[in-house]
């Protein structure tokens, strides 16, 4: 039957039911090796591996960058996020989707689905000079979604707000929030000026502005006293919206929801009774946590007998970190557990190498995919084309994003040849089994200690012979590295600035 012939919303579709619910939850910094499904058998996350075992595996699947922003932008745009510069954004950012942008939940509404986000965003919201005591727009509504309960940016950043439906929950008018990224407020105190406020965290580097329940981060607020979120209270928080939607989202037609974890991202903070649960400090506790919700979710689902109708896929949006600006002990607690976080790849966030993007791919519809490993290199920017054939839907012309939808639901081999994958505006391409990494001037780390990248050459590796990049085989194939070097310009085109590479952006 071909796709054309279909109907939309609601019909027969392509696998021979009605087109299923959505649900894609985003984990913010787990890595490769963060889950017990790819074997690691330092961290137990039992929930995350139901989905792995009972559905796809992907052992090759990626984010487009090695960092949030850009990761999501290519997400919900099926645009690569380096041909907008996109990067790390702070809370008060405008908006960086157009609000005439094609979006994944815009073309999933033209399919007839109702849309929500829940939790971290990390796209900006308003048109700059945002006031937090107004409705905030545009914001997740023009991007596509019908609801939303989020983050404006990280955990780490002020406003420490949660913004439901362009509005800041919780806040009492008399005690108005204000934001600035420039300078302290007047008399404020900051975590430099007052570091006995850091009563529950200290920062090792940044974070050392506005100090929020006990943790100095990253902006300068004050006011909004009432709508400030209790970082502790956050999974549940968050989960608890989740579990509403799931509850009460009219059931006349698909949903699709986007649910941005906040773990394990710093601060870490999980809830109390997490404390302890992974023998590794926060950061595995704040997995465990992670875990948790996503356990939630599928009950949620398993409850309102959604389990058959709905594809759930989970992954991360960047590859992982250990000290990302926090004291929280957690590169002396993954050692000592011998636990890593990269599950054997080379780099971690920021990075070029295989761990900055290389991340938890799990994709799980009881009942139509059948449990399988795939090791298709599949990116999280090809949802968008691939979610699109799913539903019967048409893309714009020149988007990045190709459909794959074959690879994503494991019934076909078929995927993705070339990828270019970005880490804090530096480029570099995934070609079949090959990483050709460019160079770039600059430290080989950053402040996190994860490596970034080489420093002075266009290096080549056989991702399959040597998966933890530690043998290039530049020198051995340098046909093949001019080969790739052609392909990787052709495909960034105006967009790589040898200069922009060379430069140390994060
Ligand atoms: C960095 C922050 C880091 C984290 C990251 C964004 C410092 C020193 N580091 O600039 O803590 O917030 O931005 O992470 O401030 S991401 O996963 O949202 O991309
Ligand atoms: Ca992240």
């Amino acid at each position: 039957m071909s796709l054309l012939t279909l109907g939309c919303c609601g019909s027969a579709g392509m696998y021979g039911q009605r087109t299923p619910n959505i649900v894609l939850i985003l984990a913010d910094d787990l890595g490769y090796g963060d889950v017990s499904a790819y074997g690691a058998r330092t961290i137990a996350t039992p929930n995350i591996d139901g989905l792995a075992r009972g559905g796809i595996s992907f052992t090759n699947g990626h984010a487009s960058s090695a960092t949030s922003t850009p990761s999501r932008y290519a997400l919900l745009t099926g645009m690569y996020p380096w041909r907008r510069r996109a990067n790390i954004l702070p809370g008060d950012a405008p908006l960086i989707i157009g609000e005439e942008q094609e979006t994944l939940p815009k073309m999933l509404r033209r399919a007839g689905y109702r849309t929500a986000a829940i939790g971290k965003w990390h796209l900006g919201m308003g048109r700059g000079r945002i006031n937090w005591n107004e409705l905030i727009a545009p914001g997740a509504r023009e991007v596509g979604f019908d609801y939303s309960c989020i983050l404006s940016a990280t955990v780490d950043r002020v406003p420490t707000v949660y913004v439901e439906n362009g509005r800041v929950l919780g806040l009492d008018p008399s005690d108005p929030i204000e934001v600035s990224y420039q300078k302290p407020f007047d008399g404020e105190p900051t975590a430099r000026t007052n570091p006995e406020l850091m009563t529950r965290m200290r920062y090792s580097h940044g974070h050392d502005q506005t100090v929020v329940n006990g943790i100095p981060r990253i902006g300068y607020m004050r006011g909004g006293k009432s709508a400030v979120w209790k970082d502790d209270e956050m999974a549940d928080f968050l989960v608890g919206k989740v579990r509403e939607y799931i509850d009460t989202v009219a059931k006349d037609r698909p949903f699709f929801l986007y649910y941005g974890l906040h773990e394990p991202h710093v601060p870490r903070v999980p809830a109390n009774r997490f404390v302890g649960a992974s023998g590794m400090g926060p950061r595995g506790d704040a997995i465990v946590e992670a875990d948790w919700c996503v356990g939630e979710v599928v009950k949620a689902l398993e409850k309102e007998g959604l389990l058959d109708n709905t594809l759930v896929i989970f992954t991360s949006d960047n590859g992982p970190v250990l000290d990302d600006g926090y004291a929280d002990e957690a590169p002396e607690l993954a050692a000592r557990a011998g636990h890593d976080m990269n599950g054997g790849l080379r780099g971690g966030k920021y990075s070029l190498f295989e761990a900055g993007t290389r991340v938890p791919f799990f994709v799980y519809w009881r009942g139509s995919v059948a449990p399988q490993r795939s090791d298709a290199l599949f990116s999280q920017h090809d949802l968008f084309a691939s979610l699109a054939a799913l539903v019967h839907q048409t893309v714009p012309e020149g988007l990045d994003s190709e459909n794959h939808l074959g690879a994503l639901l494991g019934r076909s081999g078929k995927s993705r040849k070339a990828m270019i994958v970005e880490a804090s505006g530096r480029l570099a391409l995934r070609y079949g089994r090959y990483a050709l990494v460019p160079p770039y001037r600059g430290a080989k780390k950053n402040a996190t200690g994860n490596e970034l990248g080489v420093v002075d050459h266009y290096a080549l590796y056989d991702l399959e012979a040597d998966p933890a990049q530690q043998h290039e085989v530049t020198e051995s194939h340098p046909r093949l590295v001019r080969k790739l070097r052609k392909q990787f310009l052709k495909l960034v085109g105006e967009y790589y600035q040898e200069e922009k590479q060379q430069e140390a952006l994060q």
